[in-house]
């Protein structure tokens, strides 16, 4: 139906795909783009250059991609996500596109090392963790399998922090990434909304007796749009990620400007420039900090504006809103898209209140990442009204309507309409924006199987309710695409040559080395792999720490955001040990630890947790009655280049967080793909793995989520736990008196005291089985073959978590989307 949509425009001029193509391109991006004599150009300049004309070809088919979609009615799912921690793009971009040979051939041609290159560009690190890191990945499958389906978020002139040690504790230092441009962003100067905050809600009353509202005055800054095409791998659909930069609007200028303040004026614009200047660095915690409140509302607002326009630049009406969009919340930060849509709906378009919320139960769902307290999004009523006054009375109507439906299901009950209400009225009034997104979507989902019965037991409980139906699983998925193929070209080559490349696009057809994980011929060339992979790491180690370590041992890998629930204190307690059995002579298997990870700048906790890490490291690597035998080593701004670097090395990977914490995890799939053996708790998605991959072939330990649930209502001093436990006393004792710091007794004594009297997530109770489960590992490591299978196994068995799994599990489920694959030209190109 749609009227707008030309196919008849002239096909666009195809551009060479081969080497010759490519190098002649990227001769001619220097001299046209980047303004430089070949000959005289810096490494960075090859970047750009390269990078340049990889987008040409990209920006082609992204165009051929919104045509078709634009000529064939299809429903478009939209993503919107405050974070998108995406990484270095041109390899992506040049593998995805299915030109990496070539143009690595070409720049050899040219003089030029890709490998030194491509090292040249900065993480796009828009996001902190594994929340930002699923955007990523669920962007980069949308595209691979043909979905139409689109970013949007913020383009952050700071994304997140670069973490340096000076020299144990961590500082943080801006991550200034578009200092020197950005050659994958399309500037739209014409894609430029309006956004309003505070200001006031005038009544209008019409002769019909009906109100209308508008919203005046206040602050208005222009929400720019910066567009990032996204390939998919192995097809030509080209998808689009739009970020949202702030300007200042013309208005703002005059009317500072025309003042005479010049200095003033100036400085004022740059402060309402100031809405998309930073990432909140925080992980799994909520901010509570007006600019933040203005963020989300920035880029939801300036979101909507356009998928409305979209809709009906091409034709459709507003009751063609549910077949033609789906819009995906990723977490509670983008939950105001509840109270915006409903205030478009009925304040621009003249819907009344059903029809507009009809629309918008059928167009939103959301996506919950956590059941931790601190993380929930809460907002002062204040706040809110004098921010976003109109909304705040739209919120006050939906929790209106809300609760008298339950009034009229749940009569006299009182303390359920309490919890059930968008508004906690105790201690202050706050707006619940958990559920704002909850009543306002038809679907919510958790992220692993665990997780999701966790929300419906617990968090949503009286949600699921009212409305079971609206509650689903979508475990999560990692693209093998960055994950393998860019991480691990040498298990990639080694798959390949085994069982075909079949598995690049459906990863369940791993299964197919499962006949062969025995194989002694295939084992050995499995640890030529590994080995492999291991000497990159431990170039990379004394790059950035100068520790050296040796490659014939355990590589020992935790890598992830520092949380006292992710529980680095547990690895560290069990490092302390094994340097303590080394010391007292005792014949320890050899292991390199690594961790991996940034501290929440706020959270002085995990910075101390980092700090002691690292003055532990430093005592163990240079005791020389240790040599080689165990090696720690922290390294320095974990981030998604380095983890792709880290990853294929490992041989444990560390998922040991206290169960019921974890909603999944997604480092614990990316490393068991990458033939790493879990030891982990039975939390978020390690018991799906452990389904997976069998019993067998991972070391589960610990309590469970009820046993811990059981053994928190107890109420045991964690301090209980070192009874009949000398050496896990010990270790404590070590720390509490600060054996491992020379200047610093106060933070690792005030760490000590914190185990044994506060343990909030049960360090000491699980340390005993957490000892065992590493030994476990320890005596299979012991006989490669055994160890060899156990990998080889994981890796045939971790097909299910693909993200495009997880994408067609969102489209099926909730988007009710499908796939619409650009076919193809006929004559090649
Ligand atoms: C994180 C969870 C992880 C999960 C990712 C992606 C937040 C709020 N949540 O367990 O802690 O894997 O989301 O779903 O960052």
């Amino acid at each position: 139906m749609s009227t707008s949509a030309d196919t008849t425009a002239p096909p666009l001029s195809p551009l060479p795909h081969d080497t010759e193509g490519l190098k002649q391109s990227i001769r001619d991006a220097m001299v046209r783009f980047v303004g430089k004599d070949p000959k005289q150009a810096t490494q960075r300049d090859w970047l750009d250059a390269t990078s340049f004309a990889v987008r040409e070809r990209m920006i082609e088919r992204r165009l051929l991609t919104r045509r078709q979609f634009d000529a064939e009615d299809v429903k478009r799912v939209y993503y919107l996500s405050m974070e998108y921690l995406i990484g270095r793009m041109l390899e992506a971009n040049l593998r995805n596109t299915g030109i990496l040979d070539e143009t690595r051939e070409a720049l050899a041609q040219l003089g030029q090392d890709y490998d030194e290159i491509v090292a040249w560009e900065d993480d796009a690190a828009l996001g902190n963790g594994g929340l930002g890191r699923l955007a990523a990945c669920i962007l980069e499958s949308l595209a691979t399998q043909g979905y139409p389906g689109f970013g949007y978020g913020i383009r952050y002139e700071y994304g997140m922090f670069r973490q340096q040690f000076e020299p144990y504790r961590q500082v943080e230092h801006p991550d200034n990434w578009l200092r020197y441009g950005n050659p994958w962003e399309f500037p739209r100067a014409e894609r430029k909304y309006p956004i309003r905050f505070y200001g006031e809600v005038v009544e209008h009353h019409r002769n019909d007796g009906s109100v209308h509202y508008s919203w005046e005055d206040g602050e208005q800054i222009l929400a720019m749009a910066y567009d990032y095409p996204t390939a998919g791998y192995g097809r030509r659909n080209v998808n689009n990620l739009r970020l949202w930069g702030a300007k200042a609007t013309r208005d703002f200028d005059l009317r500072y400007f025309n003042e005479g303040d010049y200095i003033r004026a100036v400085a004022d614009k740059s402060q309402s420039e100031s809405i998309s200047m930073v990432l909140y660095p925080n992980d799994a915690t909520a901010i509570g900090k007006e600019l933040r409140l203005k963020q989300e509302y920035f880029f939801v607002a300036a979101s909507l504006h356009d998928i409305l326009d979209r809709h009906t630049e091409l034709g459709y009406t507003l009751d063609d809103l549910p077949h033609q969009v789906a819009i995906q919340l990723n977490d509670t930060h983008p939950a105001i898209a509840v109270a915006e849509l409903m205030r478009l709906l009925m304040d621009r378009h003249g819907l009344h209140w059903a029809r507009a919320w009809e629309l918008c139960r059928q167009v939103f769902a959301y996506t919950n990442h956590t059941l931790m307290p601190e993380a929930l999004e809460t907002w002062p009523v204040d706040l809110m009204t004098r921010v976003l006054p109109r909304h705040m009375q739209i919120i006050y109507r939906i929790n209106h309507e809300f609760l008298e439906m339950v009034r009229r299901r749940f009569p006299g009950d009182e303390e359920r309409l309490k919890r059930l209400s968008l508004i906690d009225e105790e201690g202050g009034r706050n707006v619940r924006m958990a559920h704002l997104a909850v009543v306002g979507s038809h679907q919510i989902n958790g992220v692993a199987a665990l997780h999701t019965e966790l929300l419906k037991q617990t968090l949503f409980a009286d949600f699921y309710q009212l409305w079971p139906e609206r509650f689903v699983n979508v475990t999560n998925g990692v693209t093998p695409r960055l994950w393998m193929i860019q991480a691990n070209p040498e298990l990639t080559e080694f798959l390949g040559e085994k069982i075909g490349h079949d598995w690049q696009y459906d990863l369940e057809r791993l299964r197919a080395l499962e006949p062969w994980v025995a194989d002694p011929e295939l084992q050995q060339k499995f640890q030529q792999v590994k080995r492999k992979n291991k000497e990159r790491l431990a170039t990379l180690v004394r790059e950035r720490t100068g520790i050296r370590i040796r490659t014939d041992v355990l590589f020992d890998v935790q890598i992830k955001r520092i949380h006292e629930y992710k529980r680095q204190l547990l690895k560290l307690l069990h490092v302390i040990e094994l340097y303590n059995r080394i010391r007292d002579g005792e014949n320890v298997p050899p292991r390199v630890v690594i961790f991996g990870g940034k501290a929440a700048p706020g959270y002085q906790r995990a910075k101390d947790i980092i700090q002691v890490i690292n003055e532990v490291a430093d005592v163990i690597n240079h005791d020389p009655q240790v040599g080689d035998r165990l090696k720690c080593v922290f390294i320095p701004n974990y981030e998604v280049s380095a983890a792709t670097v880290i990853i294929p090395a490992a041989d444990l990977s560390e998922q040991i967080s206290t169960a019921g914490f974890e909603a999944s995890g997604t480092g614990n799939m990316k490393l068991a793909l990458n033939g790493a053996l879990t030891v982990g708790t039975l939390d978020g998605a390690n018991i799906e793995i452990r389904d997976a991959v069998g019993e067998d072939n991972i070391f589960i330990f610990g309590m469970t989520e009820s046993e811990v649930v059981a053994h928190r209502a107890r109420g045991e001093v964690p301090e209980a736990m070192l009874a009949g436990r000398p050496a896990l006393s010990r270790t404590v004792e070590m720390i509490e008196q600060g054996y491992f710091t020379c200047d610093d007794n106060a933070t690792h004594a005030e760490l000590g005291h914190y185990l044994r009297h506060q343990d909030p997530f049960f360090v000491l109770a699980d340390y005993p089985a957490y000892r065992e489960a590493c030994e476990r590992a320890d005596a299979l490591y012991a006989q490669p073959e055994c160890w060899n299978t156990a990998a080889l196994t994981n890796i045939a068995r971790m097909g299910y978590f693909s993200i495009d799994r997880t994408v067609r599990d969102y489209a099926e489920k909730i988007w009710d989307a499908t796939p619409e694959p650009v076919a193809p030209k006929r004559n090649g190109g």
